[in-house]
């Protein structure tokens, strides 16, 4: 059996104790690993003076980790520039925000030029390497530049744009070429494989070869693997003493209100200022049902070095306070809004208080709380599940509340039906998605990408003689 190389920016494997917080896809990646004796690689998350090459090597619950530090410029320029104020807005279709910086693409491909560099000594002959997100796009081709022939997979977490906003990036065909390198590249869904293909088709004149697309004289294999949650691991949590403690807290706190809520990191992508927006107008027009009510939106901090997440932070303090200072009451606060992290288990018992999710990003990949909500509620009084139309996982958890999350008047819409939703209807939803979540779990995921990418027969070598 082949080692498996498992390649992202930040290295997030549990140590095997204190874990709380290593979530669904950390833990699946570490299993796979561990079964293929593998090894992961990627940034430390320090940084230092000089970039030096040095690798900092650990055993961590039976998988090995191999980290580098990176040079501050790098941290700009590549973390915080090209792949936080670049790809990340523009392939969440915000080109508003959107930074055509040279510095930033300077600077990005230098980091995959060190990812490569120092990571290529460590490949054996029949490695699988398999690349995770839009960070580390053209890692294969500078594994490639060094030599490396093993089969090399690369796998996006993100949604890949329309074609029309894909030519708006500078340099975008050297970017989609790079992907030329892998063997497998992997999508979200469907509608992201389809809009990567119609790029290829339309502007590099490629050609479909069976389910393969042949451009710039390479062959690579493509596909769409929705990405799932540990649902089982999830729904045991959900039964766990801590989340039994965490739903009686909150219980207690809602003094009988029916609780809606909200788990996101705090991302612009997430479409949190018009969920207010539509929660507040559920307030406005619904006089007789509002003081039943509480919403609860969990928002951890994220990516603090790029202006646009320490703009959309104050705006939503200053959005949740302004609709308390209009609705709450000497006993009611219609909004709480916390940015703190949560233990998986603690989460559990929050997803299970919950009468009614919101989940309405304005574009995501796919939403792992969507899935998360789902695994963690009660069988026999199941909570109702809110889903943006926008989010990767509507394809999948199709019997949810499906809504426009740019419409305040869908999203009011759809907490009364879904406030008002009998037994009977909730518990028929939960079951299809509960199905659905259990089966395409995170193993699911892993065994098909991994399985696809051993499939691979004709190497980079035999592609390329
Ligand atoms: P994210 O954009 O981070 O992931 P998401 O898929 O929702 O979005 O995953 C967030 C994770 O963070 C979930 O597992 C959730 O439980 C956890 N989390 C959120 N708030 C938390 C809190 N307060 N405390 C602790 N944990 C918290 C990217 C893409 C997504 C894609 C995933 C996986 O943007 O579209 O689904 O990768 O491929």
């Amino acid at each position: 059996m082949s080692r498996l190389i498992v390649v992202s920016n930040r290295v997030n494997a549990p140590t095997g104790k204190g874990d709380e917080t290593v979530g669904g896809l950390a833990m699946a990646l570490s299993a796979a690993l561990r079964e293929y004796s593998g090894l992961w690689f990627g940034w430390s998350g320090k940084t230092t003076d000089k970039f030096t090459g040095e690798l900092n090597v650990e055993r961590c619950d039976g998988v090995t980790v191999a980290t580098l530090d990176l040079e501050e410029t790098d941290l700009n320029e590549y973390y915080n520039g090209y792949a936080n104020k670049t790809l990340w807005p523009l392939f969440h279709y915000r080109q508003d925000l959107t930074a055509y910086d040279r510095s930033y693409g300077e600077g990005y491909e230098r980091v995959n030029q060190r990812f490569a560099e120092t990571l290529a000594p460590l490949i054996e002959p029949d490695d699988l390497i398999w690349v995770h997100d839009y960070h580390l796009i053209p890692l294969a081709r500078e594994l490639r530049k060094l030599g490396v022939k093993n089969r090399i997979g690369f796998y996006l977490h993100i949604p890949w744009p329309a074609h029309q906003l894909m030519v708006t990036l500078p340099g975008h065909q050297k970017l989609v070429q790079s992907l030329f390198d892998y063997d497998l590249v992997g999508f979200q869904t469907a509608d992201y494989r389809q809009a990567f293909e119609e790029y290829v088709l339309t502007e590099a004149k490629g050609v479909m070869v069976g389910s393969d697309l042949r451009a710039f004289g390479r062959t690579v294999k493509v596909g769409a693997f929705p990405i799932g949650v540990d649902a089982a691991e999830f729904a045991e949590m959900a039964k766990s003493e801590r989340a039994w403690r965490t739903y009686n807290v909150m219980m207690a706190h809602t003094a009988f209100r029916s609780l809606i809520i909200g788990v996101d990191r705090l991302d612009y992508s997430k479409g949190l200022e018009e969920r207010l927006a539509g929660f507040e107008h559920f307030l406005a027009h619904n006089p007789d049902v509002r003081r039943e009510v509480l919403f609860l939106q969990i928002a951890p901090v994220s990516r603090e070095g790029v202006e646009a997440y320490q703009e959309i932070r104050a705006r939503l303090d200053s959005l949740s306070g302004r609709i308390n200072g209009e609705y709450a009451d000497i006993d009611w606060n219609p909004v709480r809004y916390v940015n703190k992290t949560y233990r998986r288990d603690e989460l559990a018992g929050v997803y299970r208080a919950a009468r009614v999710a919101l989940v309405t990003p304005l574009r995501d990949g796919m939403n792992l709380v969507a899935k998360e909500f789902v695994a963690a509620q009660n069988p026999d009084d199941p909570g109702v599940l809110i889903l943006s139309r926008f989010a990767g996982a509507a394809d999948q958890l199709k019997q949810a509340l499906m809504v426009n999350p740019n419409s305040p008047e869908e999203i009011a819409e759809a907490l009364k039906r879904a406030l008002a939703m009998d037994l009977s209807e909730r518990v028929a939803r939960w079951a299809e998605m509960f199905e659905n979540v259990t089966r395409e779990d995170v193993n699911a995921w892993r065994d098909a990408y991994v399985g696809a990418l051993s499939d691979v027969r004709e190497t980079h070598t035999a592609l390329a003689s």
